[in-house]
């Protein structure tokens, strides 16, 4: 009766404008318990996303049925970070609803862009491996992948970031202050993990010695469901998130005797595990509570994963071919350990059988080859929190590291080299080795990169196992949200003029656009929507800042983290070499520059001293251009504070050019060089990471690169190491007027001056410096023309079909997972 009930039930979709309007009227006056009387925008946002939760519930609903019926292989991918942003505006456009639902509100006296902007972002991640994620689960749901994504559930994402005297200060993030329609709490899926204890070995009636490990502290998991809907598809996959419970609520015998803080203090210690996102980009800091944060979400989440693969009842051995894990960086490698402990001592697998069946399950995935990022951990506290799992590792270590003395014999160098145990005092837990040993197959995220890790950081595992087990997935990212949803005008362009929305599932049918490139009427038409674009920046920027800028001048931007490889300080070092030269013109030469807004945006980690220096010098140069009457608007410069997915989609859209310009060698990717190009912006950059892969496929015209290359950086960091290498000239004027006090105390900015010269320049910004400044003078001679910069443009955005995440998600699951797609 009740599967019938449901059926008709779910007959009843409120698709069309009407019964989305009843169905938003309900959800106001039952769900929200409000008057409709008296509805703000925030009620409105809450009911037109309760409204699209019941459908991505139905369709969630459908489609874990159907996978449950045909049980395909599943796609698992772990990570600590999703970087998701807001979801109503993309469910709606991914479901097909947002024109229905437009006119729906509208009718009713609100604008659908009110009531988006209600919405506070998911800010679960720091920067570009936690939007990779995201990005990655809307393809494997618009792909029909029977695909899981799993993560924590932090109670504070990424801090927020004001200004104060030009200085970051942080502010917690406290997301789920109001109710979050996106999460479905599970409240039903509870793991008890734990921590602690000891282990004690026994004998079992086979004469084998078994292990069992019993933790001093149990900790509950909770589940929360994250729907993701797909594009084009009734397909909705799920994100798990983990949050953690006290086993045992407060002491109330000690609460009694009047001991207050002791008698809440377990509760309050359970809670913390996923309590906070850590805010380090690329810096491993080595907290007990981060440790306790990965082991808190792999066993959890290899607990369920179990779980559903025992439904099934095939035999262990079928486990590799039922579930693919992918590890996103090396947060994730306890889980290796984690499903040998459960296979060796919980479910009496031989040793081999059961590694056996891990390698073939796991795969890796690295972001990074910067030496400050790789993440490691003390033995003893590996130990102390993971007893059982510290023993599997070293012999795990000891298998391994036989094999490696098969094959080279008498080679001591080598199996220190390759040892999951850093010998030091106390020893440490190379992460990536165990995840690399642990692993069929291990990639990196753009060809340079792939390269590099075989040939650097991980060159002695190459001899080891060969080449063909390290492999390149270049990075991509996803044209709902980057295109269709962040620039509406230009989708909708594009749609026009190629005849189909085919683009959205398929981006290299962007090339139709080709041929329109010299086309005078499209032309006109893509440079009105980069206009109009341009324009609702600089709204932003006026109300965010108080800066007023020029929409017809050049925009030029460089957001994303805020990190001395990134070099947001050659950048800004360039800026005053630009003012300065401003200021030596006359004013007949002036009027013949081209004018410019330089925008800058991107958190720096709390701790990371120098980072926050060079926020600090952007805005105190901000402010010094900034008022300079007599360089009259030639010149703007821009800090946009709180950096975040949401503030991406209104900054993108209205580049002219976008700055890439990481030491070359040491992004591994980067993928907002994708999302600039794709919105029909140029990029100015070095040859690292995608942009050689750019490069490539747009063609010589339409990028500008500079720079010394990935080969030549270890013999310049040789020079300044050793010799005396003088610093470019142009450089040199520029930190001579920082010094003269230009821009303030300058007493203030020696730390970050001497990075430049006592601290041996290891970043080449002095290098880099002459080519930089010639590749910005070419920019400038660029954007003169702009019936030729247009031209530019459009072949930007045609050319980019392979950055689409699409491609990126097809290539692991034919090449790593050999998933197959798996309609509802
Ligand atoms: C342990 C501390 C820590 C935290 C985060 C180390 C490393 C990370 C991330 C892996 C850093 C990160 O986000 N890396 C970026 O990953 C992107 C997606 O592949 C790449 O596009 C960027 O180039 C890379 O910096």
């Amino acid at each position: 009766k009740i599967v019938g009930l449901w059926e008709k039930c779910a007959v009843n979709e409120n698709d069309d404008k009407e019964n989305f309007q009843r169905s938003f009227v309900r959800h106001v006056t039952t769900t929200l318990a409000r008057s409709v009387y008296n509805i703000d925008n925030f009620s409105a946002y809450q009911a037109t996303a309760h409204t699209v939760r019941d459908q991505l519930i139905k369709r969630w609903n459908d489609t874990q049925q159907s996978h449950t019926e045909a049980d395909p292989k599943r796609v698992y991918y772990l990570s600590l970070e999703f970087l998701l942003g807001r979801s109503l505006d993309n469910a709606l456009l991914n479901l097909g609803l947002k024109e229905n639902f437009g006119e729906g509100v509208k009718d009713l006296g609100f604008r659908m862009e009110d009531i988006l902007d209600e919405e506070v972002d998911a800010a679960l991640g720091n920067g570009g491996l936690g939007r990779l994620a995201a990005c990655y689960m809307d393809s494997l749901a618009s792909l029909d992948y029977p695909a899981w994504g799993y993560g924590l559930r932090y109670t504070y994402g990424i801090f927020q970031q004001r200004l104060k005297d030009g200085y970051q200060v942080e502010f917690p993030d406290y997301w789920l202050n109001f109710d979050n329609p996106w999460e479905l709490p599970r409240l039903d899926v509870v793991v008890d993990i734990q921590f602690g204890g000891s282990v004690n070995k026994y004998t079992d009636e086979d004469g084998r010695v078994r292990h069992v490990w019993e933790g001093n502290d149990v900790i509950k998991a909770v589940a929360y469901d994250v729907p993701i809907p797909g594009y084009g598809t009734k397909n909705c996959i799920n994100i798990r998130l983990w949050s953690s419970k006290p086993k045992r609520q407060f002491d109330l015998g000690r609460f009694n005797e009047g001991q207050y803080e002791q008698a809440v203090q377990e509760q309050m210690q359970a809670e913390n595990i996923t309590a906070v996102l850590y805010p380090n980009d690329n810096h491993m800091v080595g907290k007990e509570l981060r440790l306790k944060q990965q082991y808190f979400w792999v066993a959890a989440s290899l607990h369920d994963i179990v779980r559903r693969f025992k439904k099934s009842e095939k035999p262990w051995s079928k486990f590799p071919d039922q579930v693919a894990i992918q590890l996103n960086d090396t947060h994730p490698t306890l889980a290796i350990v984690e499903l040998q402990r459960i296979l060796v001592d919980l479910e009496g697998l031989d040793w081999d059988e059961a590694w056996n069946i891990v390698t073939r399950t796991f795969a890796f995935t690295n972001h990074t080859i910067l030496p400050e990022a790789m993440e490691k951990w003390p033995v003893p506290m590996v130990a102390y929190l993971l007893p059982r799992h510290m023993q599997i590792i070293f012999d795990v270590n000891l298998f391994f590291l036989q094999n490696v003395e098969k094959l080279f014999p008498d080679d001591r160098d080598i199996l220190a080299k390759l040892s999951i145990i850093e010998e030091a005092t106390p020893q440490f837990v190379r992460m990536a080795h165990l995840a690399i040993v642990g692993s069929h197959q291990v990639n990196g995220v753009a060809e340079l990169h792939s390269n590099l890790i075989k040939t650097t950081i991980f060159k002695d595992f190459v001899k080891f196992y060969g080449s063909e087990k390290f492999t390149n997935v270049t990075n991509g990212i996803t044209p709902r949200r980057w295109l269709h949803q962040a620039n509406p005008k230009l989708g909708d362009l594009i749609t026009e003029v190629i005849g189909s929305k085919d683009w959205l599932k398929d981006l290299s049918s962007l090339s139709k656009l080709e041929k329109f490139a010299d086309d005078k009427e499209f032309k006109k038409q893509w440079v009105t929507v980069k206009r109009s674009n341009k324009v609702r920046l600089a709204e932003y920027i006026k109300t965010h800042t108080g800066v007023v800028v020029n929409p017809n001048a050049l925009f030029d931007i460089q957001v994303k983290r805020i990190h001395e490889y990134k070099r947001q300080f050659m950048n800004i070092l360039s800026v005053i070499h630009r003012y300065n030269s401003l200021k030596k013109m006359s004013s007949e030469e002036r009027c013949e520059v081209v004018k410019r807004v330089v925008i800058f945006g991107g958190k720096a980690a709390p701790g990371y001293y120098i980072a926050k220096l060079v926020i600090k010098l952007i805005n105190s140069v901000a402010e010094v251009v900034n008022k300079d009457e007599s360089i009259e608007d030639t010149l703007k410069v821009v800090f946009i504070p709180d950096y975040n997915v949401s503030v991406a989609e209104i900054i993108i859209p209205a580049s002219d050019i976008s700055q890439h310009i990481s030491t070359a060698g040491t992004e591994a990717s980067g993928t907002s060089n994708m999302k600039f190009v794709l919105n029909g912006g140029l990029i100015l950059g070095t040859v690292d990471g995608a942009n050689i892969e750019i490069h490539e496929e747009i063609g010589d015209d339409n990028i500008f690169m500079f720079g010394n290359l990935a080969d030549q950086v270890e013999d310049l960091r040789h020079a300044h190491r050793y010799r005396n290498v003088p610093i470019d000239p142009a450089l040199q004027e520029v930190i001579n007027d920082i010094e003269s006090g230009h821009f303030g105390d300058s007493r203030i900015f020696s730390p970050l001056i001497n990075t430049l010269t006592i601290g041996k320049d290891y970043y080449l910004i002095s290098d880099d410096f002459g080519s930089y400044l010639s590749a910005q003078n070419l920019v400038d001679e660029a954007y003169k023309n702009q019936d030729d910069w247009t031209r530019k443009s459009i072949l930007c955005t045609a050319r980019m079909g392979k950055f689409s995440s699409d491609r990126a998600i097809i290539e692991y699951a034919n090449r790593i997972w050999n998933a197959k797609p798996c309609s509802a």
